[in-house]
């Protein structure tokens, strides 16, 4: 899977008011704007092309843009997120993806889904049953997903502890390969896959992001990001203390597409 787009939205004024259960104090705005278009530079570095929305002050998680859809293989789901702060973010994003997208369906009812909890894995996508994402969600989802070729299975990720979504503690690092933090590594949906351990105490760097045969880290978790490297894959380092601090990690600041196994999208990418 490689990408060839992406949409972001820069921290809004209003940043400092998102939900948060870390702990971590306030976020500075200055900072997490910086670290943003760090972020950006880092996509682009890759090879993609970022569309950047205007910051949004009505929704302080507008930043987050992965929860707001799942793109995959040529096809749009426009999520309904688990928590009511952040439902108006699916309709401030929709004239976005619908530029992008011919083919956009959406999450209706009483489902609900972040885009979080979706690990796509290759043929294969895990969705993640959270305090976000309910299991009609999800099963919506899969069937959306089944339309395009991808198989789906569904984690329970409900009552892991400082967890607020599937990625928050795996990601997909091509191939066969996952990254799974502690509460993962003996779960059974995970057999058969090869599994890189997230270090404990680094749990934070398991939301890490495969972009073109490179992988984007959080900055600061020196024994996972040498345990990535020493699969043969180059990182890139970014510091993401202020978004950190509003439970977010380096998957969600983006909505990533592009050449795809199967479909197009309206950049005419397809392979
Ligand atoms: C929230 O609680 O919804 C935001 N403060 C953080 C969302 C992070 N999103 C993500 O990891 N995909």
């Amino acid at each position: 899977m490689s990408f060839s787009h992406a949409i972001v939205r820069p921290p809004s004024a209003t940043f400092a008011d998102g939900l948060t259960t870390a702990g971590l104090g306030a976020p500075e705005l200055a900072l997490a704007r910086e670290q943003h278009e760090a972020y950006v530079r880092a996509l682009e570095a890759c090879g993609l092309a970022v569309t950047r929305l205007p910051a949004d002050d009505r929704f302080p998680d507008s930043t987050f843009v992965e929860d707001t859809a799942v793109l995959a293989r040529g096809l749009a789901v426009l999520c309904r997120p688990g928590a009511p702060s952040r439902a108006g973010e699916v309709e401030a994003i929709r004239s976005a993806v619908e530029a992008a997208f011919a083919d956009v369906a959406a999450i209706v009812e009483p489902g609900t889904v972040d885009g979080g909890d979706v690990c796509e894995a290759g043929e294969h996508v895990f969705i993640g049953v959270s305090e976000r994402t309910n299991e009609a969600g999800a099963r919506q989802l899969a069937a959306h997903l089944a339309t395009r070729g991808l198989s789906s299975s569904l984690v329970d990720v409900r009552g892991i502890p400082g967890l607020l979504h599937l990625k928050s503690g795996i990601a997909w690092l091509g191939g066969r390969t996952l990254a799974l933090s502690a509460p993962f590594a003996e779960r059974p949906e995970f057999a058969g896959w090869d599994v890189l351990r997230v270090p404990d105490g680094e749990e934070y760097a398991a939301n890490a992001v495969l972009v073109n045969g490179r992988v984007l880290v959080a900055a600061g978790f020196p024994r996972f990001e040498a345990a990535v490297r020493a699969l043969g894959l180059p990182t890139v380092p970014l510091d993401m203390s202020e978004f950190r601090k509003l439970d977010g990690g380096l998957s969600c600041l983006s909505l990533r597409f592009g050449a795809t196994a199967q479909g197009s999208n309206r950049h005419g990418v397809r392979s």
